[in-house]
């Protein structure tokens, strides 16, 4: 039987140890979630949200979500398209970003996926690869292995490897070279199909922080002086959360402006305020951004 108790509460499932597992914690902590620290655990409680942890193999989260034993998980959207399961992908979670990529020997011409025609691909994604196959009408051999890919061409396995690639220094450590992406991936938040009314506003609510704080990363609040006779041309530039906060200087002709910037436009933007007579402008990191 289920207790109210249990009804109203998320199992969140993490990777236990690996590359998501410090930016999982991190951006709970970010959410103002604590969890008392259970590393070598295999679960943990938060102090101050119904959250229970479970921290396992990235491989296993989406079966462990698709069969209700975990409510939601963070898992890397790689994992999710190559396990298939049924859980749906609610948010996505701007870590763990890399791509899935073709690469072959540096010396090999590749210019479109017609290379791949009646060769031995080597990689930990065969669905993944399998489906583009498919879709580029390319019969190729998938060769699965679980890891060191990236050596399969060097000892004649396979003609080309597909694995997971962010700098792309293990492939030229290896006398690869990246020739074509076919996935791009980061970490993602995943839901099982059996929710409950109390569980989905749980989920509501940690997705409106996560929201929030993946906003908060992309800006930066802006101070800056500006010459009264530039105002205009400067609150143009500025496009702020409604519109700039201006206020006047001590000295007289001059106003500050705040504002929020994003990341993206943040440099352009910059070099336009100044040459436009902004001075002594300062950035700031925000903390939370709440819309
Ligand atoms: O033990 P467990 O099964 O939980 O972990 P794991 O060893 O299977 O996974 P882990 O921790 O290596 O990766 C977890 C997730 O991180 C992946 O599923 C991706 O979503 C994400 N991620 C992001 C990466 C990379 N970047 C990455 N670079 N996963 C793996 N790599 C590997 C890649 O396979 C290759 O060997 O890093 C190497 C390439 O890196 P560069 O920087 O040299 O290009
Ligand atoms: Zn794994």
């Amino acid at each position: 039987m289920i207790t109210n108790n249990e009804q109203s509460k998320l199992r969140l499932a993490i990777q236990k140890s690996g590359r998501l597992h410090d930016d999982s914690m991190r951006l709970l902590k970010e959410c103002g979630i604590d969890v008392s620290n259970g590393v070598n655990k295999l679960k943990a409680e938060a102090t101050n949200f119904p959250i229970e942890l479970f921290f396992l193999r990235d491989d296993d989260i989406p079966q462990y979500v698709e069969d209700g034993v975990a409510d939601i998980g963070f898992v890397g959207e790689n994992v999710v398209f190559e396990k298939n399961k049924k859980v749906n992908i609610v948010e996505k979670l701007g870590f763990g970003k890399c791509r899935l990529s073709m690469a072959v020997q540096r010396n090999e011409q590749y210019s479109d996926a017609s290379f791949l025609q009646n060769k031995k691909i080597a990689t930990s994604y065969p669905v993944i690869v399998g489906n583009f196959l498919k879709e580029k009408g390319i019969d190729a051999e998938i060769h699965e292995i679980s890891g060191s890919v990236e050596i399969a061409p060097g000892i004649g396995l396979a003609d080309a490897i597909c694995d997971l690639v962010s700098s792309g220094s293990t492939l030229f450590m290896n006398g690869l070279k990246e020739a074509e992406v076919i996935f791009e991936s980061q970490a993602v938040l995943i839901k099982q199909n059996g929710l409950n009314l109390a569980q989905q506003q749980l989920l509501d609510r940690l997705v409106f922080r996560i929201q929030s704080v993946k906003k908060a990363k992309n800006n930066k609040y802006i101070l800056l002086n500006a010459p009264n006779n530039q105002l205009d041309a400067i609150i143009n530039l500025l496009p702020g959360m409604k519109s700039p906060t201006v206020l006047p200087l001590a000295t007289e002709g001059w106003s500050s402006v705040h504002s929020v910037l994003n990341e993206n436009d943040f440099w352009n933007i910059i070099e336009q305020l100044k040459a436009a007579g902004a001075e002594g402008i300062l950035v700031v990191p925000i903390e939370k951004m709440i819309i």
